[in-house]
């Protein structure tokens, strides 16, 4: 993979590129809408381009379950499977299995499991995490690795960032498509400073083409979050693009991107969605309030997604009252706009040296600043 920084903002350590993969060039910094299942819920991938989106997540473990990577691979990969054809990353598994709480067990040689779904005993490796991630046919493919729980204890941290080496240079040999796809490492080190050095250190040693910061965004306060990102971004190769992972409010998105990060998911955008609230540039809006039921305005004034072009907050709220699909539709065609736009427009104020104050600006509307 090809990355190119194209511009550095001078006060901070935001950074606009591109990311030249297989399936298509994406500019950074990038969200991208998470289609866990192998679709963006409720979108068709003809909309998605349309709202903007350049590059989608989805998930090993997952379509590992359901419906399985062989069918995946058969139908022509995970590209043509759900008709999407720009490009693809895929987290790994080690995030969603380890989720699972009690239902799993953690050994040097993987993770054994039971499907969330029949209860069945199941087990994911570096390897296989690969193997399956080969099958999917990803343009980016995330290393099988440990999230430690927050708040986790020192010895804790320390033992599964020494195995998620460990795991990476497993998965870096069990990589063979070195040509279609890019393995990127993930750091670890949960929120003490020293070992989030020593890990960076570890894993960017590991040549490859990208790495990401993991284990954030996990129930911590945004200051520490945002500590351990100016501290690790340090450590990380400049010409490479940074991924933190599991990211995806306006306040984590911007704070992410002033300390050099070029790529972030989440699936807040589209769950959101499903339950009524809506990103607006004034803030959130809890559709079903009582207070929008005659209000015939757009739902938010300075949008021009469908949604917003075409209904007003009193049609949505009742959409949502009586249970309607196109609820779901409707907020998730708006919220993903708003996302991607602010993203757009976080990109565009690195170039022009705005940064700080488009960050600013957007704050004080959106709510941030009392
Ligand atoms: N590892 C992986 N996926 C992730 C995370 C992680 O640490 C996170 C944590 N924010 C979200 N998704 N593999
Ligand atoms: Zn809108």
């Amino acid at each position: 993979m090809e990355f190119e920084l194209i511009k550095k903002d001078s006060k901070t350590k935001a950074r606009a590129g591109l990311m030249k993969l297989k399936h298509g060039v994406v500019e950074t910094p990038i969200f991208m809408p998470v289609g866990t299942r192998a679709t963006v819920k409720t979108m068709t991938p003809d909309e998605l381009k349309d709202l903007g989106a350049q590059i989608i997540l989805s998930n090993t473990y997952h379509l590992h379950l359901r419906p399985g990577e062989d069918i995946v691979q058969k139908a022509g990969g995970l590209h043509k499977f759900m008709n999407w054809d720009k490009p693809i990353l895929t987290d790994s598994g080690g995030f969603q299995v380890f989720s699972l709480g009690e239902m799993r067990k953690i050994t040097e040689e993987g993770v054994e499991f039971r499907s969330h779904i029949d209860g069945l005993k199941l087990f994911i490796s570096p390897e296989k995490s690969i193997e399956i991630q080969t099958k999917l046919g990803s343009d980016i493919m995330m290393a099988f690795d440990e999230c430690a729980p927050y708040p986790a204890s020192r010895e804790y941290i320390i033992n599964s960032m020494h195995r998620t080496t460990r795991w990476l240079q497993r998965c870096k040999e069990a990589w063979t498509d070195r040509e279609n796809q890019n393995l990127f490492g993930i750091i670890q080190g949960g929120l003490y400073k020293d070992l989030r050095k020593e890990h960076a250190k570890e894993i960017c040693s590991i040549d490859l083409p990208g790495y990401a910061v993991g284990g954030l965004s996990v129930g911590e306060p945004v200051e520490l979050m945002n500590e351990v990102l100016d501290y690790v971004t340090d450590y990380m190769p400049e010409n490479k693009p940074r991924y933190n992972m599991g990211v995806g409010t306006p306040l984590y998105l911007f704070e992410s991107v002033e300390r050099g990060i070029d790529m972030a998911d989440c699936v807040l955008p589209t769950r959101i969605s499903r339950n009524g609230t809506l990103m607006t540039s004034h803030g959130r809006l809890v559709i079903k309030n009582a207070k929008y039921k005659e209000d015939f305005t757009k739902p938010d004034p300075e949008c021009d997604c469908y949604t917003c072009r075409h209904y007003s907050r009193a049609y949505l709220r009742h959409l949502f009252n009586v249970d309607e699909i196109l609820a779901y539709r409707l907020a998730t065609i708006h919220n993903l706009t708003f996302l991607l736009k602010m993203m757009k427009n976080i990109r565009e104020s690195i170039l022009g040296d705005y940064f700080l104050e488009y960050k600013h600006e957007f704050y004080k509307k959106y709510g941030y600043l009392k």
